[in-house]
């Protein structure tokens, strides 16, 4: 009996670690405030041909919508309903992205803000992103509906009703987060509605769910809603499969919450990952690149089967969350190419790749005065699509570091070597550094500041290939560098430290 149950709960608790992605894909791409319809359209034209796993789209419930600043990105984490329109689209075009998403191969993952809805000073109206009425100083919410009966009020022990202090764990679950009302999720009736709008869109077909603010929510809540939730949608997805839950967790040590609590509930945001990264491509502290020669585990990251890893993320790249000035974004680019290629060439973690929109960086004393602009917007705050240019870039402000040659070719690498172990491992004591992943593929880095030269075995079978990284293969041609190996494995390299983009990666698939 005993044995039966550790079974069904380990069962359960290991299918939420599976993002299910097809056709051998691993990554995942965040398109941070995109409209459903050019997600739809991506996913046909780019994510489903070039490999991609799964896109994390942007909090599909209704919101608040805020003039004071103007429509800031962040008024889609302060939920006002569980509608399903918000800036992004209708609940008619979220459905058609889903199916048309999925009929290439490419999985959604939904952001689900769940720890709270609006800001206590969010005031009464219809400020709402479907015209829902609410009234936040009385906390009540019809269109889902709740009352001041669902909020964590006096459970709470602060004098402000906010958190004050990151190390008291009773804050931080109880309290409310930057005056975001906060849920009680200890009641089965909240519990209840938060469960049947997870399981709408999992009904709808998608895959998984980012949880938002995790770690401000108690891990028995959070196993109670996601025993609730039902089996994918068969339509998609083999019988019996678990969604994929990645919950976000800022955990850079010294705190009252660890993410080891939520270890068993699902993946967790792996913070450390990008702010170090960013640190040792930066050269900062003394860091050096050959310093990662046990990069993952080796670092104090969290159990490689828990992770979900990347270079910065919406919060982060603009100096929300946590991680620091270190953290590499578009802004830095070709430190940021370099860094999501040793990302995605390197075993360890779910990988998702960040693709943002430009805003008007104005940086003073260390903080970025417009860190709350949303994305590109018609003057009526509805957000502009996203244009295609000839050259495949996109237009109108959209940065689309998915679609950049290194980003795109390094997701195509990981799949191609995706079951590889980490192998032939080669530097210079310094911040050159290679390494291949089986005969599947390698790469190499100069990122010191003089020129790399140097021969290596790279354990891939001899012949021609063609570098992903300056170039890419078209037909039988290489638009790059190309690199010879010997049937000996062996293959010379030179990288100047003034290369547009000082790496080289070749795979299976790039051989000519
Ligand atoms: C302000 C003051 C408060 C004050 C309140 C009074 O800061 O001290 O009590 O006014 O009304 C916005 C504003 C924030 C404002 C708040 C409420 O920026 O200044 O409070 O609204 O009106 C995003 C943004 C937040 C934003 C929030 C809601 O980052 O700035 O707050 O959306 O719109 C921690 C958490 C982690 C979190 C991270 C940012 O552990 O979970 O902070 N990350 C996730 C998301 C993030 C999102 C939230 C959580 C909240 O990734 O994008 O916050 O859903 O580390
Ligand atoms: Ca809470």
């Amino acid at each position: 009996m005993k044995l039966v149950i550790l079974v069904a709960v380990f069962g359960l608790s290991l299918a939420q670690h599976n993002p299910h992605f097809k056709y051998g894909r691993t990554s995942i791409v965040h398109l941070f405030e995109w409209r459903w319809a050019d997600i739809a359209a991506e996913c046909e034209r780019f994510l489903g041909p070039k490999g991609f796993g799964g896109v994390q789209i942007s909090p599909p419930n209704e919101h608040i919508v805020l003039n004071d600043p103007w429509r800031p990105w962040w008024q889609r984490y302060q939920p006002i309903s569980y509608k399903l329109c918000s800036r992004s689209g209708s609940e008619n075009e979220l459905r058609d992205m889903i199916s048309r998403c999925n009929k290439v191969g490419v999985n959604i993952y939904v952001d689900v803000v769940i720890n709270h809805m609006c800001g206590a000073g969010g005031g009464e109206g219809t400020h709402s992103s479907c015209g829902s009425w609410f009234n936040a100083s009385k906390k009540d919410f019809p269109s889902v509906p709740y009352s001041h009966l669902d909020f964590n009020n006096y459970k709470c022990r602060t004098a402000s009703g906010n958190i004050e202090n990151y190390g008291d764990k009773y804050q931080v679950r109880d309290c409310r987060l930057v005056s975001l009302l906060d849920l009680a999720l200890e009641k089965d009736y909240v519990r209840s509605k938060v469960a049947d709008y997870m399981n709408s869109l999992i009904d709808m077909g998608v895959a998984g769910f980012r949880v938002d603010a995790t770690k401000h929510m108690w891990p028995g809540d959070l196993e109670a809603v996601y025993s609730r939730l039902h089996n994918l949608n068969t339509s998609w997805f083999p019988g019996d499969s678990r969604s994929f839950i990645f919950q976000e967790v800022i955990d850079l040590g010294g705190e009252a919450i660890s993410s080891s609590e939520y270890f068993h509930l699902g993946r967790v945001t792996e913070f450390k990952y990008g702010a170090k990264l960013g640190t040792v491509f930066r050269k900062w502290d003394n860091e050096k690149l050959c310093y990662t020669n046990n990069w993952g585990e080796g670092w104090g990251f969290m159990p490689n089967g828990n992770a979900l890893v990347f270079v910065d993320n919406h919060d982060n790249q603009r100096g929300h969350g946590a991680g620091g000035a270190s953290i590499l974004t578009f802004w830095d680019s070709r430190l940021h190419k370099m860094a999501v290629g040793y990302m995605l060439a390197h075993p360890y973690g779910v990988t998702r790749v960040m693709s943002s929109y430009r805003w008007n960086r104005n940086i003073v004393n260390g903080k970025d005065q417009n860190d709350w602009m949303g994305p590109p917007s018609h003057g009526n705050g509805s957000t502009k699509p996203v244009p295609i240019n000839p050259d495949q870039t996109c237009g109108d402000g959209w940065v689309c570091e998915h679609r950049w040659r290194q980003i795109k070719n390094m997701v195509i690498f990981r799949n191609v070597v995706n079951g590889q172990p980490q192998s032939n491992w080669w530097d210079n004591q310094s911040n050159q550094v290679a390494f291949g992943r089986g005969n599947r593929g390698f790469i190499i880095f100069n990122n010191d500041d003089w020129d790399l030269d140097v021969t290596l075995s790279t354990g891939m079978p001899g012949g021609t290939y063609c570098d992903i990284i300056s170039g890419q293969k078209e037909g039988n041609r290489c638009t790059g560098k190309q690199i010879q190996v010997g049937g000996d494995g062996r293959a010379h390299f030179r990288i100047s430290n003034r290369d547009e983009d000082p790496f080289v990666a070749i795979h299976a698939e790039s051989k000519l």
